[in-house]
């Protein structure tokens, strides 16, 4: 298979592999190439809704999004989510906006998503990756060791998105979506690497710090985590499939285009991760 490094630490594009033969699939050991590489990237695809949800099957079990609105899912399948610009409420709502790691604020965070692209804007809306494990390994060494066993809350909720909604609106957020705790450096199940699991939308604080000493800890992390040694930039075309592993990257999408943008996505369900935050689990419901 020939193959092509998206980025100096992580990503790597498999360029003659056709998501239509399955022999070659078989052959190609996709979970492992994932893990390794934190993104794959396979150009030209032409997917079926059902291809794509079988081809991600590979990796996993899928998620299932009936939760989330008629508007955001396929109308035929509950495992796959149409991303675009929609209005919800009238407001504009924009997936991934910030940086994130997909389903990191709950109790199992997503092994891996995946994205296919139909239609494509002329210039901007490109999704950024960050690789979080090559980020933890450039810290200096005592710094690493400071980390080393620190929780963090993980909350939906502290998304910028949610900044000016009202105090009753974010209650029922978090009655829905409690936030958790997540190992700051989180080791990677099959690679054993560890890589530094938090993220600008979804990071509150450290557990056990006050909130101006979380935030003395948390910003130098977070810049680590978003500064461009670490971070692939992705340009899309149309049939482009892009695969990450949510538990050694974040991403980011840009909202920075005109005209049309229209994604499948569907997510593999990772293995539980974290605990749940005790402030949040005596919360009364509203
Ligand atoms: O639209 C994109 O590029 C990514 C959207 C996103 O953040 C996600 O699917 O989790």
């Amino acid at each position: 298979m020939r193959t092509r490094a998206l980025a100096p630490s992580f990503g790597l594009e498999l360029q003659d592999l056709d998501l239509a033969d399955e022999a070659a699939l078989d052959r190609a050991d996709l979970p492992g190439l994932l893990a390794r590489h934190g993104v794959l990237l396979l150009r030209g695809q032409a997917l079926t809704p059902e291809a794509q949800m079988a081809f991600a099957r590979r990796f996993g079990s899928l998620e299932s999004h009936a939760a989330y609105p008629a508007a955001l899912r396929h109308p035929e399948h509950d495992e796959l989510l149409v991303v675009k610009r929609y209005q919800v409420d009238g407001r504009a709502l924009r997936f991934g906006g910030q940086w994130h790691s997909d389903l990191s604020y709950t109790l199992q965070p997503s092994k891996a998503s995946v994205l296919h692209a139909l239609a494509v804007p002329p210039s901007g809306g490109d999704t950024l990756f960050a690789d979080l494990a090559a980020a933890y390994a450039a810290l200096p060494a005592e710094t690493r060791a400071a980390l080393e066993g620190l929780w963090v809350v993980h909350d939906l909720a502290n998304g910028r998105q949610y900044g000016d909604s009202p105090p009753d609106a974010i209650a029922r957020m978090r009655a829905k979506s409690p936030p958790v705790e997540q190992p700051l450096v989180r080791r990677h199940p099959e690679t054993g690497r560890p890589a530094l699991f938090l993220s600008e939308w979804m990071t509150r604080e450290v557990v056990g710090l006050g909130t101006e000493q979380s935030r003395r800890l948390l910003e130098p992390l977070l810049a680590q985590v978003e500064d461009e040694r670490f971070v692939y930039r992705h340009r899309w075309r149309v049939g482009d499939t892009l695969i990450w592993d949510n538990r050694s990257t974040n991403h980011l999408a840009m909202g920075d285009y005109e005209g049309t943008r229209v994604m499948h996505r569907c997510s593999i369900a990772g293995e539980p991760c974290g605990r749940p935050h005790p402030v949040a689990a005596a919360a009364p419901a509203p």
